[in-house]
């Protein structure tokens, strides 16, 4: 007699069985991303993930260049207020690329979102000599151990109109904060390059023109930016082209360029969205292609690096708390550190001939 209960336990037996075999795959043989390109390829990380082999292993395997995710941030180092600085995480990290002979990229010394508690009760003059302060402590601390840092970080608005208004341009003025932020990084740190940084860039061509509008001032200025740094958080939407155009204007203004934060999510905002995984996966593969290519066709000098935001796709922030749908394939790695379709267009874009 045929034991109903086994008969229903089967699919889901299969199941299981298909998600345990899938679990134990092997990474297919792949070659390490920073081995094909003539310039380094980065990622970010967290102090903790140095824990954690597998991460260090894909890590070691691709990339030559770190940024540290968020220990280097003022929400880190000011969190037990201005007076008291700490800098374990950042300093480990800093070891760790020591150590393994990775450069370090510096993130990030002002923006828009941070600090403002740590110097709400500041006057004027105060809040001047602390901003100040801060630069010199941190970058000055770094110094030798970075080989960049994004000075500025986000300065422009969303719709791209202009530049935000935040607490340092209240009291520093608009341009004034980012000018003097470029000025006590250069005095703190007279080797690193010093990178202004912002996201949409692709995504939102007015918000690209401003910050390109921007970076110029600086420069007519005098003020020590030495590259432009674009995050490439990509929208899998945007017209093909779009990102090329982006690249190549900001290409025209002479100096190194990052691709500093790379991930490309494959969620919709569209409330009804009837096409298929494999339709947003080309998608997100062509755009991703779009930017490795716009950036392989820049002269040597202007690639500054290639930084992905993250390795697997369940390292991303894209990938966290309430964000996490469990199913974004936002980076070139699965949770396995199984290469992505989006690892397979880097790959392609990185070693198409010209
Ligand atoms: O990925 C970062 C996340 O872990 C942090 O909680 C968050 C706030 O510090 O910042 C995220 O990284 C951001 C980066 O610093 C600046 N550009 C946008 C990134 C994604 O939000």
């Amino acid at each position: 007699m045929i034991d109903r209960r086994a008969l229903l336990a089967a699919p889901l037996a299969l199941a299981a069985c298909e998600r345990f075999a899938e679990a134990q795959t092997p990474a297919r043989a792949v070659p390490g991303l920073k081995s094909i390109t003539p310039f380094p390829v980065g990622t970010c990380i967290k102090s903790n993930q140095i824990d954690d082999p597998a991460w260090v292993d894909l890590a070691g395997k691709h990339v030559s260049q770190l940024t540290p995710e968020w220990e280097m941030k003022m929400e880190y180092i000011l969190a037990d207020g201005l007076d008291r600085p700490r800098f374990d995480g950042p300093d480990r990290i800093a070891a760790f690329a020591a150590e393994r002979g990775m450069r370090l990229h510096g993130h990030t010394l002002i923006w828009y979102a941070q600090g403002e508690e740590a110097f709400a009760h500041l006057d004027r003059a105060r809040f001047t000599a602390a901003f100040d302060a801060y630069i010199a402590t941190v970058a000055g601390r770094y110094r030798g151990k970075v080989v960049s840092w994004d000075v500025v970080n986000e300065p422009i608005t969303d719709a791209g109109d202009g530049l935000r208004d935040c607490h340092w341009s209240r009291a520093l003025g608009q341009d004034g904060y980012i000018i003097r932020a470029f000025e006590r990084a250069r005095a703190a740190d007279p080797d690193a390059v010093l990178f202004l940084n912002d996201y949409n860039l692709e995504n939102t061509p007015r918000k690209g023109a401003t910050f390109l509008k921007l970076v110029e001032r600086l420069m007519k200025a005098g003020a020590p930016i030495g590259g432009i740094g674009s995050q490439a958080h990509l929208d899998i939407e945007i017209p093909a082209g779009q990102i090329r155009t982006f690249i190549r204007n900001a290409a025209s203004l002479g100096l190194p360029i990052h691709i500093s934060e790379l991930d490309a999510s494959l969620r919709s905002d569209r409330r009804v969205d009837l096409r298929s995984r494999e339709q947003r996966l080309a998608q997100q593969t062509g755009r991703v292609g779009e930017l490795v290519e716009a950036f392989m066709a820049l002269p040597a000098s202007q690639r500054f690096a290639f930084t992905v935001w993250g390795l697997r796709d369940t390292d991303s922030w894209l990938r966290q708390g309430e964000r996490d749908d469990g199913q974004d394939q936002p980076l070139p790695f699965d949770a396995g550190g199984r290469p992505n379709p989006m690892f397979d267009a880097m790959v392609a874009g990185f070693t198409k001939r010209a």
